[in-house]
C-alpha cells in the first residue's frame, strides 16, 4: 500500500517494483489493483502490433521520442512471446531504448509470455492498469501477432496499430495472424524498400473490400454479451476508416503523420462515444474472462482425481467414450 502511495505520486522506481509484484499475482497483485483501481481508465492505450521483424520496436521507440517531445509521460510494454533466457528481442529492445535512457518521462518494461497463454491477457492487464495509475499520458503496448493472447492484448488498446513491412515473405502477413481486423491505423513501414507501395495498395484494397478495419475486437464475449450490448449502446457508430501511414522507422520518417493518425483516432473514439462503448466492451470481455478462470479453478479443485484415473483407464479401453467420462466426473461435482 505504501508502495502503490508512491507510484500514485508518481514515483518510477516505486513503479517497476510494483510491477513486478503484480506480475507475480496472488493475494498482493489483488490487493493491489484493488487499491489502485479508482485510479485507472485515464491513459490512452494504444496496441503496436505485426510479425516479427516489421519494425515494431523501431518505431516504438521513434514514437517515445515524438511524444516526449510533445511532453507527453509515457510508457512502453513490451510483451515478446520468446523465452525470457533467449533474451534476443527484449536485449535488443532494450539497447535501442538507450535512445531514451535517462529520460524520466519515459518508462519501459518487457514482458515474456513463457509459452503458455493461460493468464497472459489478465496478467498484463494488471499491469497497464499499475502504469495508469502512475499517471502516463499514453501507454504503447508492442506485441508480436503471433498467437490469441498476444492479438487479444493488442484488442484491448484504444487505438490499435497494426505494422506491415515489404521483404518478409507475404505482401501482407498480418491476414494470417487475423490481426487485419482490430486496426485502427496501419503502418506500412520500411518504405525505403521494395514492395512497400504494392504492401500498402493491397491494403488499400481490402479497405475497400470492407474486410479490414470492422473492429471485431471482441474475440468471446461469453454470458456478458447481453449485458454488453444494451439497446443502444452498440448502435450506429460511424465508421472509421483506417488511414494507412508508410514509415522508415530507422530514419524516423513518416512517424510525424502516424502521431497525428493516433490523435485522429483518439479524437474520433471521443466525438463518437466509441470510447465508452469499447471501454465498457473491455471491461464485459475482462470480467467474463476472470469468472471463467475462477469458475473452472474452482470446480476443478474438486474432481476426484481417483475417479478421473479410473476413468480414463475406460476411455483407453474404449469401453467408454471422453463425454460420457466427462459427464461422470461431472455430475458428482455440480450436483
Ligand atoms: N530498411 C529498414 N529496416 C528497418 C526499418 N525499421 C526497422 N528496420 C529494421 O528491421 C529489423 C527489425 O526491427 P524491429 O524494430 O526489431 O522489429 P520488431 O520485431 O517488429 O520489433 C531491425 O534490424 C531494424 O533495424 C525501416 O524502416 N527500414
Ligand atoms: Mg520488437
Amino acid at each position: 500500500v505504501e508502495l502503490a502511495d508512491k507510484v500514485l505520486a508518481g514515483d518510477r522506481r516505486a513503479v517497476a517494483r510494483l510491477l513486478t509484484v503484480v506480475e507475480n499475482g496472488g493475494a498482493k497483485a489483488r490487493e493491489v489493483i484493488r487499491y489502485l483501481y479508482p485510479h485507472t481508465g485515464r491513459a490512452h492505450l494504444v496496441g503496436i502490433t505485426g510479425a516479427p521483424g516489421t519494425g515494431k520496436s523501431t518505431l516504438v521507440n521513434e514514437l517515445a521520442k515524438v511524444f516526449r517531445a510533445q511532453s507527453k509521460q509515457l510508457a512502453i510494454l513490451a510483451v515478446d512471446p520468446t523465452s525470457p533466457f533467449s533474451g534476443g528481442a527484449i536485449l535488443g529492445d532494450r539497447v535501442r531504448m538507450t535512445d531514451l535512457a535517462g529520460d524520466s518521462g519515459v518508462f519501459v518494461r518487457s514482458m515474456a509470455t513463457r509459452g503458455g497463454s493461460g493468464g497472459l491477457a489478465s496478467t498484463s492487464g494488471d499491469l497497464i492498469r499499475v502504469m495508469d495509475a502512475a499517471g502516463f499520458d499514453l501507454i504503447l503496448i508492442e506485441t508480436v501477432g503471433a498467437g490469441q493472447g498476444e492479438v487479444a492484448i493488442a484488442a484491448t488498446a484504444h487505438s490499435v496499430v497494426v505494422v506491415e513491412a515489404p521483404g518478409l515473405g507475404d505482401e501482407v502477413q498480418a491476414i494470417k495472424a487475423g490481426i487485419l481486423e482490430i486496426a485502427d491505423v496501419f503502418v506500412v513501414n520500411k518504405a525505403d524498400r521494395e514492395g512497400a507501395d504494392r504492401a500498402a495498395a493491397t491494403l488499400t484494397m481490402m479497405l475497400d473490400l470492407g474486410q479490414g478495419g470492422v473492429n471485431h475486437r471482441l474475440l468471446h464475449h461469453g454470458v456478458l454479451m447481453d449485458v454488453m450490448l444494451r439497446p443502444g449502446s452498440s448502435a450506429q457508430v460511424e465508421r472509421w476508416r483506417p488511414p494507412i501511414c508508410k514509415t522508415v522507422a530507422i530514419r524516423g520518417q513518416g512517424i510525424a503523420e502516424l502521431v497525428e493518425a493516433l490523435a485522429g483516432h483518439r479524437a474520433y473514439l471521443q466525438a463518437s462515444g466509441e470510447l465508452a462503448r469499447r471501454e465498457r466492451a473491455r471491461l464485459a470481455n475482462e470480467l467474463d474472462h476472470l469468472l471463467r478462470e475462477h469458475l473452472v479453478s474452482r470446480l476443478l479443485a474438486d474432481v476426484d482425481r481417483t475417479q478421473l484415473a479410473a476413468l480414463l483407464e475406460q476411455v483407453v479401453a474404449r469401453t467408454l467414450d471422453p463425454y460420457q467420462a466427462v459427464d461422470q466426473l461431472s455430475r458428482g461435482i455440480l450436483s
